[in-house]
This record gives structure tokens, C-alpha cells and sequence, in this order.
């Protein structure tokens, strides 16, 4: 099994993505941290906790930051997940546990130190946790087993962007904390919407999910009606594409999935900014801010079936 922390702002797909973790028998969830995002930080946490309770998860929730590095927070993106951050199912009020007394990044510090070349860290938010962790303690690098990231986009299979032509949504939310974590030395795989828009959720799956899925299907029906509906309304889009159970999928069975390898930056100011850019070029140049930095991996096919059968399989176990 793979320790994982998973980085997270719940948020519907999230919460899909938390379930498949926490379903998963290659899967230890140890850690879920919270980031702003979908939901503000107070609903991310919130959410997380809701989750934990409801389905009996382990891992501890560490709260994170409200605040890219650099950049101003954006509004929540409630339009897309609801004003509560899980597609405004009913919270049941009341106790919903503590969450855990360190913030996020140094709980992300404290855990790379005691389980060293253990844990995967997936982050499926901004990565400001994450380049905040390394910026304290730089040294945690050399921790970490694996990250996974589902962010970015790259123009495979035409997809550049969803926030901007170039730039997708949990990249722009802090581009400077995508790019310290992408340059950091630790093995970085970026699953992007280069894939995560091929794999598609539509009503007739969802359906078979809440029906096979004896302990979490109905759940992920609820919280995903006002998702399909924005994707239908907003988007024109008889589906959903899976974003951020991508990261957890490949975490699963990274066999699934085609890979480009290179160095990696993100673009942190001007027109481009948050666009996400693979050097995969041999070639020398005169100015390369690319050539000094780490290889990292890059998604840039996924069988699609297979991925769906996975999540259906895991799910109903
Ligand atoms: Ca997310």
C-alpha cells in the first residue's frame, strides 16, 4: 500500500477522489490537507472533516493556507461546486471532529520526516501547501517517495486550458507555488487536462455507480448534480470530464497512463501566465531556464476504460 497525504480544496471532484483514495486497497490515506479553492479554506476543511466522519476515514485533516505566494485569491469557484463547496448537499450540524493542530505544510514536513521515501503526496488543488512546505524546510524534498499532481495542461489531445486558453484552474490559482513545486527535486507526475478531459463521467455512469456502489454511490450521485449541471449549462457538456480522481488513478495504475518526461515551468506573469510548459527537446539553447531543472513526468494519453472500470470496481468492492 502507498502512504498517501492527498492536498485538496473539496470541492465535488475532490471529494470523488478522497472516496476512491480512501476505497482503494493500494491506497493508505494517512493525511488529507486542505487548501482554498473551490470552497474557501474554512469549507474545504469543513468538507474534508464532513467526509472523514461520514465514511469512517483515518487520515488526520490538517488545515492550510488561504493565500497564494504571490498572487491575489480569486473568489471561490462556488459556481462550479456549490456555495458549500460539495455540490450544496445538507451538512448535518454538529461535532464534526477536530482537525489536526499543525497547519498544513507542517504537517506535510512532519510526516515526509517520519515515514522518509514512503509517502505520495497528490495534490489536486493550488500547490501552495506544497512549495510553502518546501520553502520552510527545503530538505523534505529528498523525503518524498512520489508527488502527483493533477493540474496544468499541456495541448495534448487539444487541451491547453479552462481558465484561459492557456492556463487551467488550480495552476493559475498560484502559479509561482506550481512552479517551486514542479522545479523542487523531488519526482513530480503532472496529470493534466490533457487526460483528465478524456475520461468522462456521463449520466448513465453515474447512475450504474449509484445503484453498484452500496456505501459511497449515492453520496457521489447527490454531490454531483449540481456539477453536471454546470457542465451542461455552462459548458454545453452531456458529461463530466474526472479531474481530480486522476491523480488517485494513477497513483493506482499508473500502467493506465502514456507519459512524456522533460523539465517543467510555469509561466508566472504576463499573458500566459499559469500556462504550464514540458521541455522535451534535447536541444541546447542560448537562454534555457529549463535545462537545470529536474525531469519530470507528464500524462499525456489515458486508456479511458479502463480507467472508468477502475473507479466503478473500487467503488463497489
Ligand atoms: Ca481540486
Amino acid at each position: 500500500m502507498k502512504k498517501v497525504i492527498f492536498d485538496t480544496d473539496p470541492g465535488i471532484d475532490d471529494t470523488m477522489a478522497m472516496l476512491l483514495a480512501h476505497a482503494s486497497d493500494k491506497i493508505d490515506l494517512i493525511g488529507i490537507t486542505t487548501i482554498f479553492g473551490n470552497a474557501t479554506i474554512e469549507n474545504a476543511t469543513r468538507n474534508a472533516l464532513y467526509v472523514k466522519k461520514k465514511f469512517g476515514l483515518t487520515a488526520a485533516v490538517s488545515m492550510g493556507t488561504d493565500t497564494p505566494l504571490v498572487r491575489e485569491a480569486g473568489e471561490p469557484t462556488t459556481f462550479v461546486h456549490g456555495d458549500n463547496g460539495i455540490g450544496n448537499v445538507q451538512i448535518p450540524e454538529g461535532d464534526l471532529g477536530e482537525k489536526d493542530n499543525r497547519a498544513a505544510h507542517d504537517f506535510i514536513i512532519d510526516q515526509l520526516k517520519a515515514y522518509p521515501n514512503e509517502i505520495t503526496l497528490i495534490g489536486v488543488g493550488r500547490l501552495t501547501n506544497l512549495a510553502l512546505a518546501l520553502q520552510k524546510e527545503p530538505s523534505i524534498a529528498k523525503f518524498a517517495k512520489e508527488v502527483i499532481v493533477m493540474g496544468g495542461a499541456f495541448g495534448y489531445n487539444g487541451h491547453s486550458g479552462n481558465v484561459t486558453p492557456f492556463a487551467e484552474a488550480n495552476v493559475l490559482g498560484d502559479p509561482h507555488a506550481a512552479d517551486i513545486v514542479f522545479t523542487a527535486d523531488w519526482p513530480v507526475t503532472v496529470v493534466g487536462l490533457d487526460v483528465t478531459h478524456q475520461v468522462k463521467m456521463d449520466q448513465a455512469y453515474m447512475e450504474k455507480l449509484r445503484n453498484s456502489s452500496k456505501k459511497y454511490g449515492q453520496f457521489i450521485y447527490d454531490i454531483t448534480r449540481f456539477y453536471v449541471d454546470f457542465h451542461k449549462n455552462e459548458c454545453q457538456l452531456d458529461y463530466f470530464p474526472v479531474h481530480d480522481s486522476s491523480a488517485i488513478t494513477y497513483a493506482i495504475a499508473p500502467e493506465l497512463f502514456k507519459v512524456k518526461k522533460g523539465p517543467l515551468r510555469v509561466v508566472t506573469e504576463g499573458v500566459a501566465i499559469g500556462h504550464t510548459m514540458l521541455k522535451t527537446s534535447g536541444s541546447a539553447f542560448p537562454i534555457d531556464n529549463w535545462s537545470d531543472k529536474p525531469v519530470q513526468t507528464v500524462c499525456v494519453d489515458v486508456d479511458a476504460d479502463k480507467f472508468l472500470e477502475l473507479y466503478m470496481d473500487t467503488m463497489s468492492a
